[in-house]
């Protein structure tokens, strides 16, 4: 096997790797990842123990278990670039020997489940609800720089999305990842399925006007009425089409858990986001002990 070298995979003093700041035996075979830095706390809280915490710019983490279960929840901050290291730096706390820097022969899969906030598009998909991402499609482009595949479905869905929204060559090509469909299984009740769209940016690539007027101001109407058999645009946010994509690239199973706090069709706002995120947590969090 091919030594990785010291610029590309950097590890730290302790023997860690250098962003996520996490030892091998410090990672669990479940991961939570979560946006917001302070929502590690919030769902460590739920742990019956936690045997180690680490942080590092955005990157907070705590390990333990839940029900007897070893789980790691870690940030990732805001954006796809974020999820580039997160997922890369997971991937090579398994799949990697740090000490010889050579991949290992023998793969190992974690399971990663985002729990996220989101907007809804959908009327029907309230604030306070919580969305199970069927497929991340991303408008963000991080994809692109790897040599990532899509099935035959994905390509599928991908052509009728740009056809129906005419999603523009002014911006970047989309891309499609579908989640797992066997971590999917596992949170069918009490959550709305539908595709999420990941977007490079809060505010105009999800059709915010402060300010700013819009390059295609009907783009975030043509998501909303996007249909292609049963399936449909549920919710947006800034995270998904990475892990999913990234995910699928080197062997895990992923899946995306959002609460939405917006409904960006009824122009709603949650008036207790952070109880709806509570919520979500505390519903998961049971469903993911459960998995074998
Ligand atoms: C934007 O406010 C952030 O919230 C959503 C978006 O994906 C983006 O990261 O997720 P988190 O609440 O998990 O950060
Ligand atoms: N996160 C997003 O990215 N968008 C929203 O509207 C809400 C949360």
């Amino acid at each position: 096997m091919k030594r990785i070298a010291e610029s590309e995979l950097i590890i730290n003093s302790r023997g860690a790797l250098y962003h996520i700041d996490l030892r091998p035996e410090e990672l669990a075979g479940t991961v939570i990842t979560v946006g917001d830095p302070d929502r590690v706390a919030v769902v460590s809280r739920y742990f019956d123990t936690v045997e180690v915490r680490r942080q590092h710019r955005e990157f907070v983490s705590a390990t333990g278990t839940y029900k007897g279960k070893r789980i790691t929840v870690i940030s990732s901050g805001i954006g796809t670039d974020n999820i580039d290291i997160v997922l890369n730096e997971l991937d090579a706390l398994v799949n990697i020997d740090l000490n010889t820097r050579e991949e290992k022969p023998e793969k190992t899969s974690l399971n990663i489940i985002r729990l996220g906030t989101c907007g809804s598009l959908q009327a029907d998909i309230p604030v306070d609800s919580w969305v199970a991402g069927t497929h991340g499609l991303g408008i963000d482009n991080l994809l692109h720089y790897y040599a990532f595949e899509q099935t035959e479905e994905e390509v599928g869905l991908l052509q009728q999305f740009v056809t129906q929204t005419q999603f523009g060559s002014q911006f970047s090509q989309p891309y499609l990842a579908a989640c797992s469909v066997q971590l999917l299984k596992h949170f069918v009740e009490g959550y709305h399925q539908g595709i999420t769209v990941t977007c490079p940016g809060f505010y105009g690539p999800q059709g915010r006007v402060l300010r700013l007027g819009l390059r295609n101001p009907g783009l975030i109407e043509a998501f909303t009425h996007f249909s292609s058999g049963a399936h449909r645009i549920a919710n947006f946010e800034m995270e998904t089409s990475a892990i999913y994509g990234l995910g699928r690239l080197l062997g895990h199973h992923c899946l995306s858990l959002n609460a939405v706090v917006a409904n960006r069709v009824s122009k709603t706002f949650s008036s207790d986001g952070g109880k709806a995120v509570t919520n979500l947590i505390e519903n998961a969090l049971d469903k993911i002990a459960a998995i074998d």
